[in-house]
């Protein structure tokens, strides 16, 4: 339970002046509440869990007396079951929730009307907190810190813990520590000063064998099959590479694979598709492009669906409406090629 910055006396990272005034304003639109329900995107990873983890913490230090984590879809991947287990964060599906029983509505790493949160269109958002990239105008009335910059969310409301003087618990800490370690890949993708500083003050207050325990989950046997067949239909074109997973039982998993795959040597992009409930579900990563997000986002306009991200890491999905699932790959897999100008290099089977 240590605010290092508090009690010590050091220097503030850059950007906590502005903290503290968005930190207020934040306040401002939140209190006076009972019962505040904090919403991450659908398929939750560590970053928005532990945003909302660090936000619950924040709402009970104001004597809030409800602050509930809630969101569509599930937790799929076992790092990120691992670390709910591990760090006791509480969370609600968001089928068990009434929107009304709610005195405010929280987003975190997310935006409204992106189609990866499970709010009915035009309910209530009172503040959104968040670092993706986002061409829609914010609703005036409502709170929004949103800044593109920033590797994670999990550094904005580190620096929010921080300027409130709410005790960081070393469960919390390892929560926002690996939300900004998995965002920024190690800080190997964007991040700004303030990530690393965030980084380092939390390293001195986590649990490091709770870490390893979340880093090195047991993993149930589908993962090793989805492996399986991802080799198996792997295929490279120059420095594109791509992998289809066919079903799976989580969405996690074409995100997952997508990261894995990406490291193979010689690749620049990696892009991974699968199906999961009535929806083709994509992810694209870049080593050095920052155009990932903006063809994610091209890729959904294009075929329906909903699309984005950050410029080195994206996803989006494609709902199969009234075609055939083939027929939604296929045209998926065209519209691809298509914006990476791949059309006419030829394949090349990984094995
Ligand atoms: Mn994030």
């Amino acid at each position: 339970m240590i605010n290092k910055f508090e009690k010590n006396g050091q220097p503030r990272p850059p950007g906590m002046n502005s903290s503290t005034q968005l930190l207020n304003s934040f306040r401002s639109h939140i209190l006076p509440a009972n019962s505040v329900l904090i919403i991450t995107h659908d398929y939750p990873d560590p970053d928005c869990l532990a945003s909302a983890f660090g936000i619950k913490h924040l709402l009970n230090f104001w004597d809030v007396k409800s602050a509930v984590i809630s969101f569509g879809g599930f937790v799929g991947r076992a790092e990120n079951r691992a670390m709910i287990r591990a760090l006791n964060i509480p969370t609600v599906p968001f089928v068990l929730t009434e929107i009304k029983d709610y005195d405010r509505i929280v987003l975190v790493d997310s935006f409204p009307n992106k189609g990866n949160v499970p709010l009915p269109r035009n309910t209530t958002i009172h503040a959104v907190i968040d670092h993706h990239p986002n061409q829609q105008a914010a609703d005036a009335a409502s709170f929004y810190d949103v800044r593109e910059e920033f590797g994670a969310t999990s550094t904005i409301i580190t620096e929010y813990l921080i300027a409130a003087g709410c005790p960081i618990t070393p469960k919390l800490a390892t929560a926002l520590f690996y939300g900004i370690k998995t965002d920024t890949g190690d800080m190997r993708r964007e991040n700004v000063p303030e990530d690393v500083e965030c980084y380092k003050l939390l390293f001195d207050i986590m649990d490091h064998h709770l870490l390893s325990r979340i880093e090195n989950p047991d993993r149930d046997e589908e993962f090793f099959r989805i492996l399986h067949r991802a080799v198996e239909t792997t295929y490279t074109a120059e420095t594109f590479g791509y992998t289809y997973l066919g079903n799976v039982t989580t969405p996690d998993y074409v995100a997952e694979m997508a990261d894995f795959f990406h490291s193979l040597e010689r690749l620049e992009w990696m892009v991974c598709s699968g199906v999961f409930k009535n929806h083709v579900f994509y992810s694209i990563r870049s080593k050095t492009s920052d155009r990932a997000g903006v063809i994610a986002e091209q890729i959904a306009d294009r075929l329906g669906g909903s699309g984005g991200g950050h410029s080195r890491v994206a996803a989006g999905r494609i709902p199969v409406v009234t075609k055939a699932v083939n027929k939604v790959i296929a045209e998926f897999e065209h519209t691809m090629k298509e914006l990476f100008g791949i059309s006419s290099i030829p394949e090349e089977k990984l094995l």
